[in-house]
C-alpha cells in the first residue's frame, strides 16, 4: 500500500455552476461506493462542520445554504483510498463562493492564500452549469448595427445609447473563465494545469427534449463545444498548458419543485440520484474526476470518445 502526499483540488467556476453540490456528491460517494477501481473514504476529517450540515440538506432534497464570499468555508479535507491500487491520498478541497471568481474579472488579482493553492495543486475542476449561457444575449446593444437605410449618412450619430451602462462584470462567462484560467497558468508559471471540466445539472440535458438534441447535445464534449466555443477553442489550442477531460454531471439528481424533491427523497440509495457521463462511461462515481486529476483513472477509459 502507497500513500501519496496530500494535495489540493480546487473547486473553480463562476457562481451557481454546481460546485457545493459536487463536493457533497462526491462525499456520499465516496461512503458508498461501488465501482471497484473508485475512490473510497479511507478515514473522515476530523473537521467536518462544513460538509456534514450541507449534506443533511442534500439528503432532504433542499437547496443547499449559497457559499459565503464574507466567512469563507475552511478548505474541507478528504482521506481517500483508491482500492484497485490500495493508494491512500489525503487533498483539500476549497469551496469558494464563486464571486470570488467573479471578481477577480474585475479586480485583477486573487487573494493571496488562492494563489499558493493554484500553485500547488494537483489540478482543478472547472464548473458549467448546463443552463447557463456562454455569451451575452445577441443583439444587446441593437444600436451599433447601422440603421441608417442609405448607408453611411447617419454614422456620426450612432453613438450607442447604452454603451456607457456597460461594466466590466457584465463581461460574457466564456471570456471570464478564459481570463482566469490564463491567470492562473500564470501564476503556476506556465507549468500544465489540469481541467476536469463538469457541465452541472447534467440531468437537464438528458431530461431535454429531442427537439433541442442539436442545442443540447447529449455528449459532454459536444455540448461544450457547442455551447462554450471559446473555452472550447482555448482550451483545445493550450492542450500543452491545460490537460482536460469533461464530463456531464448530475450531483443533486433533479431539480427543486416540490415534485422534484418528492422523487429525489424517495430514492432508496441517495447515490442512485448522481449521474456522471465520462465519454461513454456512464455512472454514479463522482471520485472519475478527482481520480483523473492525480492520474488513478485507468487509462483505458478514453476520453470523451
Ligand atoms: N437540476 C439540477 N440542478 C442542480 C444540480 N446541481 C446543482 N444544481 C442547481 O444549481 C444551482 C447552483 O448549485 P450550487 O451547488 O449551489 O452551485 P455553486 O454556487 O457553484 O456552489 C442550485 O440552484 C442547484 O440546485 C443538479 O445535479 N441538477
Ligand atoms: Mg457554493
Amino acid at each position: 500500500m502507497s500513500t501519496t502526499p496530500e494535495s489540493t483540488i480546487l473547486l473553480v467556476g463562476l457562481s451557481g455552476t454546481g460546485k457545493t453540490n459536487f463536493l457533497v456528491g462526491l462525499d456520499v460517494i465516496l461512503d458508498d461506493q461501488t465501482d471497484p477501481d473508485g475512490l473510497k473514504h479511507s478515514e473522515f476529517a476530523s473537521d467536518r462542520a462544513y460538509l456534514q450540515p450541507l449534506r443533511e440538506q442534500w439528503l432532504r432534497g433542499e437547496e443547499l445554504d449559497h457559499t459565503s464570499r464574507q466567512i469563507p468555508p475552511p478548505p474541507h479535507q478528504l482521506f481517500v483510498v483508491h482500492q484497485a491500487s490500495g493508494t491512500r491520498t489525503a487533498f483539500h478541497v476549497p469551496d469558494l463562493a464563486g464571486e470570488s471568481f467573479d471578481s477577480q474579472f474585475v479586480t485583477r488579482s486573487f487573494p493571496n492564500e488562492f494563489g499558493g493553492r493554484i500553485q500547488q495543486s494537483a489540478g482543478i475542476i472547472l464548473f458549467l452549469h448546463c443552463d447557463h449561457d456562454a455569451d451575452h444575449a445577441l443583439h444587446e446593444h441593437p444600436t451599433f448595427a447601422d440603421a441608417s437605410p442609405c448607408g453611411g449618412v447617419a454614422l456620426a450619430s450612432a453613438t450607442p445609447a447604452n454603451a456607457t451602462d456597460w461594466r466590466l462584470e457584465d463581461a460574457s462567462k466564456q471570456v471570464k473563465l478564459v481570463d482566469l484560467l490564463q491567470f492562473m497558468a500564470e501564476t503556476r508559471a506556465h507549468s500544465p494545469l489540469r481541467v476536469a471540466i463538469v457541465i452541472s445539472a447534467w440531468d437537464l440535458v438528458v431530461g431535454a427534449i429531442p427537439a433541442l438534441e442539436h442545442e443540447m447535445p447529449k455528449d459532454p464534449a459536444r455540448f461544450l463545444a457547442k455551447r462554450w466555443p471559446l473555452l472550447t477553442q482555448f482550451i483545445e489550442g493550450n492542450s500543452e498548458g491545460f490537460p482536460s477531460r469533461i464530463f456531464g454531471v448530475s450531483a443533486r439528481g433533479g431539480g427543486s419543485t416540490p415534485e422534484e424533491i418528492a422523487r429525489l427523497t424517495m430514492i432508496t440509495h441517495p447515490r442512485e440520484r448522481i449521474l456522471i457521463v465520462d465519454g461513454t462511461e456512464r455512472s454514479n462515481d463522482l471520485t472519475r474526476p478527482v481520480r483523473w486529476l492525480l492520474g488513478l483513472l485507468k487509462p483505458s477509459a478514453m476520453p470523451n470518445a
